[in-house]
């Protein structure tokens, strides 16, 4: 004890309490007495730093004390969460701000040109064995949700990964991400012989925005059928608001003793995971890959194992999934950027930054479709797909420091005032931009309909989305799936009815018939075409959704809703013709408070008036017919 307050004496001294390093913050001076010399060191670097207003409205020792320690709490926390502390942050900061003051392009030096990758296409020889080769290593993947946004821009009150990704079964992202890590793993293990048995790694990146509600789902829903030891959260921290060019703090509007915090956001997945220490573990336990994706698309693992089987072919360091891309939409752009020193890279430019880059290296247009009608530039999607061991060689320099950026809206163009606080911001896909030049960075181009319909815009602002650009919506991200199952059976040889198109929530969308299945019963087009047989027709009008693995479609006419489900061992043939009065798909109007969020926001509600309904309980082979 003695030693201690020996120490802490010597601390408080060295700190000179009663100098002058205080008499710029009057009202902090007053307070330092029953301050600890830790939080006496973070007050002095805060007022070097230029940050005294902190302080401007603390009153007296002895009223809100607590609330004062808490204060340094905090500002502890942010220190200690970001690299180099809050120092680095500010300066940081205030280099971004004036930039941005004068309106300095980050891509400055850089010419763009459009740049050559992977073009896929849905169910030819080469894309089924691409998708053959992803199967065959996803043993040696590990699985990145970053799942921390809140998507204000959605305006959902839950959580992203509980909405569901479709209303026939109401199966939520994250379970639909679970059972395809599971399928994944199961499918790749029955390539082993002798009975090969792993389980992929699954890490989800949290908030506190999401953080407990993401337990909570996974805790009361057995993790959806993972083991919950495969599971693994990691949660980012927010970094401090600005309100100004000078970088001073922004005070939180709801308590005037903490500093207002935003997300980081979703680049904070490297440095959490560096410092984790999981990369290690998964390379010492003989992984090659990490897989990142976000949270809402419904249709990504429809592309993740021919993704997969391109990285693994054309041993790319870094593959970004990419899309065709219409202009202004708001997706980044997979950019080849040359510098006028010779340097090149292949890089995500962010939607709001793509066309400001073209219109100052001469394209007078800016972010234009060409004769394609598309943007000459693919979208990029944000799945990723890293090598491990160039990935840990690269975060071992930089311990997975992201290049940050700062976007403050100004109150008008003396650029000196903030519409609101601002803070440094991170994104995942910039990770390749401090690669060297030897790197391996690629990307792999899907069609739209098969790998991308993130659910992102709330109704509102869905509607208002430019014709012919999509919509990015609940409604939109729906419909997708069943567009994707229908025309992946229509490759298989199914005959499947064109969709009709319908108005919801002020977008008209196709609605092709409701056609889902679990990932066990089908991860790849090769899977659909060994399940499929003879002459089989679904009509608009119908909804199938398969649950069981071992269900075989045989000469089989649709029309009206079929629901089948199987054990393990049960071998189902279904076939013969289905009729009845099926599933309806209602109109819902977004404003109606009766109906659940997660139904309003989608624009419709599913009617199920009639269904044949089966269910195969025990092993066995099975001949299903009406
Ligand atoms: N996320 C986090 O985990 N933490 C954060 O702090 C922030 C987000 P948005 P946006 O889909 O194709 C991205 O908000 O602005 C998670 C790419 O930058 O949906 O639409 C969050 O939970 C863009 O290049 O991102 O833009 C979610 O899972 C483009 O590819 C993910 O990060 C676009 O997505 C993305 O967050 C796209």
């Amino acid at each position: 004890m003695a030693s201690t307050i020996g120490s802490t004496t010597e601390k408080l001294s060295k700190l000179d309490i009663n100098g002058d390093w205080a008499s710029s913050a009057p009202n902090l001076h007053k307070n330092l007495s029953f301050l600890s010399p830790d939080q006496i060191e973070l007050a002095k670097m805060l007022l070097e730093m230029g940050q005294s207003h902190l302080f401007e409205h603390w009153p007296e020792p002895g009223v809100d004390d607590d609330e004062k320690r808490g204060f340094f709490d905090q500002v502890a926390r942010l220190n200690a969460n970001y690299p180099g502390g809050l120092v680095s942050y500010l300066k940081t900061a205030r280099e971004l701000l004036a930039d941005s003051k004068v309106g300095k392009n980050p891509f400055d030096g850089f010419t763009p040109s459009v740049p050559s990758g992977e073009v896929l296409t849905f169910g030819d020889d080469n894309f089924i064995q691409f998708e053959e080769a992803g199967v065959r290593e996803a043993r040696n993947a590990a699985f990145v949700l970053v799942a921390g946004g809140l998507g204000e821009r959605l305006g959902y009150n839950g959580i992203k990964v509980a909405l569901p990704s479709e209303s026939t079964t109401g199966t939520c992202f994250i379970q639909q991400y679970i059972e395809s890590i599971l399928a994944l793993q199961d499918a790749s293990c029955r390539l082993v012989q002798g009975g090969y048995q792993m389980e992929i790694p699954f890490v989800i990146m949290t908030s506190d925005d999401t953080h407990g509600r993401t337990l909570e789902l996974l805790e009361s829903n057995a993790y959806f059928g993972m083991k919950s030891t495969q599971v693994k959260l990691l949660k980012q921290e927010k970094v401090a608001c600005l309100i100004d060019n000078d970088a001073k703090l922004a005070v939180d509007p709801h308590n005037k003793y903490r500093i207002q915090t935003k997300p980081h956001g979703h680049g904070d997945v490297h440095s959490l995971l560096y410092s984790s220490g999981l990369l290690n573990v998964w390379r010492d336990a003989g992984l090659k890959w990490v897989l990142f994706f976000q949270d809402t698309n419904g249709l990504l693992f429809k592309a993740i194992p021919a993704s997969l089987g391109v990285s693994v072919t054309k041993q790319y360091h870094v593959n970004s999934l990419a899309v065709p891309r219409k202009a202004k939409e708001a997706i980044g752009g997979i950019t080849k950027l040359t510098h006028s020193d010779g340097r090149t890279m292949v890089i995500n430019v962010e939607y709001n930054q793509l066309d400001p880059l073209l219109r100052a290296t001469g394209y007078p247009d800016g972010d234009v479709n060409c004769e394609t009608g598309y943007s000459p530039f693919p979208g990029n999607i944000n799945q990723l797909i890293f090598e491990l061991g160039s990935y840990i060689e690269e975060l071992t320099k930089t311990g997975g420091a992201i290049k940050e950026f700062v976007n403050p809206k100004y109150q008008d163009s003396s650029k000196t005032a903030f519409k609101s606080s601002t803070r440094l911001e991170c994104m995942m896909q910039d990770y390749p931009k401090t690669l060297p030049p030897s790197a391996r960075v690629g990307f792999t181009v899907l069609d739209t309909w098969l790998a991308y319909a993130p659910v992102k815009n709330n109704p509102e602002d869905a509607a208002k989305v430019p014709k012919g650009n999509p919509y990015h919506s609940a409604t939109s991200g729906e419909m997708a799936i069943y567009r994707a199952n229908s025309l992946i059976l229509r490759k298989a040889g199914v005959k499947v009815d064109d969709p009709v198109h319908q108005v919801f929530n002020g977008q008209e969308v196709e609605v092709w018939p409701l056609i889902t299945w679990r990932p066990k019963w089908a991860l790849i087009f090769a899977d659909i075409r060994s399940k499929v047989r003879g002459n089989c027709s679904i009509s608009q009008k119908s909804t199938m959704v398969i649950k069981g693995r071992n269900i075989f479609l045989e000469d089989l006419s649709l029309d009206g809703a079929l629901v089948i489900d199987s054990v393990e061992d049960a071998e189902v043939k279904v076939g013969g013709s289905v009729q009845n009065k099926g599933w309806i798909v209602e109109n819902v109007d977004y404003s109606d408070a009766s109906m659940p969020e997660e139904v309003r926001i989608r624009g419709f509600k599913i009617n199920k008036a009639e269904q044949l309904e089966k269910y195969y309980s025990e092993p066995g082979k099975f001949s299903m017919t009406p």
